[in-house]
């Protein structure tokens, strides 16, 4: 088991007011309830972020303080239909943004659903990922939901849709995968 500790440090709506002690950040992406705040509690072994049963919670950019070294950085989540446009615009421009011009992002991670196919704002996600060259990693969630023969569908449909390489499944119920997320973690950060 890795030894870590975490830190709430707070949440942005403005990238104005994100840190600026150009610690690593690994960033969580990924569309709402798709599990990002669970996954951060599971690899944190605490519950710091805010995990919530109603989709779109999230709204701002959440940064934890990892081991006084890193920032995990719980992204608002994409896809909610309830959302109003400004809202929707207003996401749009804080993503852009830090996807876009963080200095300190080294990794992103993007999460998708082992149960569902992925969504076309996924598409857009990962294509506006891969244009900002930074290394990548995806993540099916919520694969303890899955059956063996399921979790080998989910594999055939990612392989049909990405050539991504970097796949790793997890639970965050059962921290399925948290050893390898950490291992794509720790290759990311500087030495
Ligand atoms: N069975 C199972 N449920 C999960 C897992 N991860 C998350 N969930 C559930 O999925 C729901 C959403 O999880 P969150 O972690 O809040 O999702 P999120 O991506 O942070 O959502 P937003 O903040 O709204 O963007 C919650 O009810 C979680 O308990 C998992 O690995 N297995
Ligand atoms: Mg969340």
């Amino acid at each position: 088991m890795i030894k870590v500790t975490g830190r709430f440090l707070k949440s942005v709506a403005r990238l104005s007011e994100a840190p600026r002690d150009k610690l690593p950040e690994i960033a969580f992406l990924g569309r709402s309830n798709v599990g990002k705040s669970s996954l951060i509690n599971s690899l944190l072994g605490v519950r710091l972020a805010r995990i919530s049963s109603t989709p779109g919670r999230t709204q701002l950019i959440n940064f934890y303080l990892v081991n006084q070294k890193f920032y995990f950085v719980d992204c608002p989540g994409y896809g909610f239909a309830k959302v109003p446009e400004e809202v929707r615009q207003r996401w749009h421009r804080l993503m852009e943004e830090y996807l876009e011009s963080r200095e300190p992002l080294k990794l992103n991670v993007l999460l998708l659903d082992s149960r569902v196919a992925p969504t076309p704002l996924d598409e857009i996600m990962l294509e506006w990922l891969m244009a900002y060259r930074k290394p990548l990693t995806l993540v099916l969630t919520k694969t303890d939901k899955l059956s063996s023969n399921e979790l080998c569908e989910a594999h055939r449909r990612l392989q049909r849709w990405t050539q991504i390489s970097s796949l790793i499944d997890y639970s965050a119920i059962k921290h399925i995968g948290r050893r390898e997320l950490w291992r794509e973690i720790m290759d990311a950060l500087p030495s």
